[in-house]
């Protein structure tokens, strides 16, 4: 078994809260990972940050497959059937191929919050938080919120950890739920759903770490991409609210309105045509035409959900393991090329 395989293996089982050092030393390495970037793939915007687009396009990364992994949310056990299973026509596993540079893999993000798998868990969660706001209760001790907290942060270590390992052929792209300070800033919306996970989270990471921790989170959240173009699709967490161009993808820091729109659209409310038009502003007309945009947000059943006439496709089902397997010089199948990966 490989170290990286060993490692990741640890935290896929951890059943404890990981430990400080640990954490802020992979926080700060993928930090100094992302702030350096290869302006190769992922261009400088006018600040001379690393920028919101990563561009595999052209140049000699053109060539390699990619993987598509729909929102995590704090499926760790997912992120390793991926790493773990076979491509069609190889006998290598997707963690060869990575370790290989032989492949490309792109989260759109949503890392943090179990989903409705977790419903019951956040209900008993909240009720620990109702105890601590009334100052009768260590929210660090909550049971329920202590075991949603290590899904989150062992996928955390482990997304962590290949970033810092394969830089240029592993990617995280920001979602909506990458606001770990909760709040309405850099195009975020705070969140909750079944409990007031958005303040919950923060609450319970300053409990139990203290300020330093939930810091890391949010620099590491802020300098995540927010677009991925290859040859023939570009990649998303949200469907794309309106057209954008490539500047305003590079220059998503200054941009609050580019960062929710492509990260926060509901369905039935972005513009006639945003996937064919921004398309079209970075790969060119040509391309265009066969590419295809992916994202995950808003979740699906069966295996996709097709929007603006079969450009946009969605492929986050939150009960199935599904990625979307792109080639180059291939037309994207839905049918055949989205793969299920559970063991
Ligand atoms: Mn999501």
């Amino acid at each position: 078994m490989s170290e990286i395989r060993e490692q990741l293996y640890t935290f896929l089982n951890e059943t404890e809260l990981p430990n400080h050092d640990t954490l802020s030393a992979l926080c700060e390495y993928a930090v100094s990972v992302l702030e350096n970037e290869n302006i190769y793939y992922r261009p400088k915007d006018k600040t001379l940050k690393s920028g919101g687009l990563l561009d595999f396009s052209s140049g000699d990364l053109a060539g390699l497959p990619v993987l598509i992994v729909p929102d995590l949310h704090a499926r760790g056990k997912f992120l390793f059937d991926i790493l773990d299973s076979c491509l069609p026509g190889k006998n290598i596993t997707v963690l060869e191929m990575l370790e290989l540079g032989q492949l490309i893999i792109c989260c759109v993000g949503d890392i943090f919050h179990a989903e409705g798998r977790a419903r019951d868990r956040w209900l008993l969660a909240y009720d620990d938080y109702e105890a601590y706001e009334n100052g009768d209760f260590k929210f660090e001790s909550s049971e329920p919120m202590k075991a949603e907290m290590i899904e989150n942060l062992t996928l955390l270590e482990m997304l962590l950890l290949l970033k810092t390992s394969f830089p240029p052929f592993f990617h995280v792209l920001k979602g909506n739920h990458e606001n770990i300070l909760n709040n309405g800033e850099f195009g975020n919306r705070p969140f909750r759903k079944f409990a007031d996970e958005g303040n919950m989270v923060y609450t319970f990471l300053e409990c139990a770490y203290g300020q330093i921790i939930p810091y890391l989170i949010d620099i590491y959240e802020k300098n995540l991409p927010i677009c991925a173009v290859f040859s023939n699709c570009v990649v998303s967490h949200a469907e794309p609210l309106r057209a954008y161009s490539r500047e305003e993808i590079i220059n998503y820091r200054m941009k609050p309105d580019v960062i929710y729109g492509l990260t926060w659209t509901a369905n039935d409310t972005a513009q006639d045509d945003s996937c064919e038009k921004t398309m079209k502003n970075l790969l060119g007309r040509k391309f265009a035409k066969s590419g295809i945009w992916f994202g995950g947000h808003r979740p699906i059943l069966g295996t996709y959900a097709l929007r603006q006439k079969g450009k946009y496709i969605q492929i986050h089902n939150p009960n199935e393991e599904n990625i979307a397997f792109v080639m180059p010089n291939k037309i994207f199948n839905a049918d055949e090329d989205i793969l299920n990966v559970e063991s």
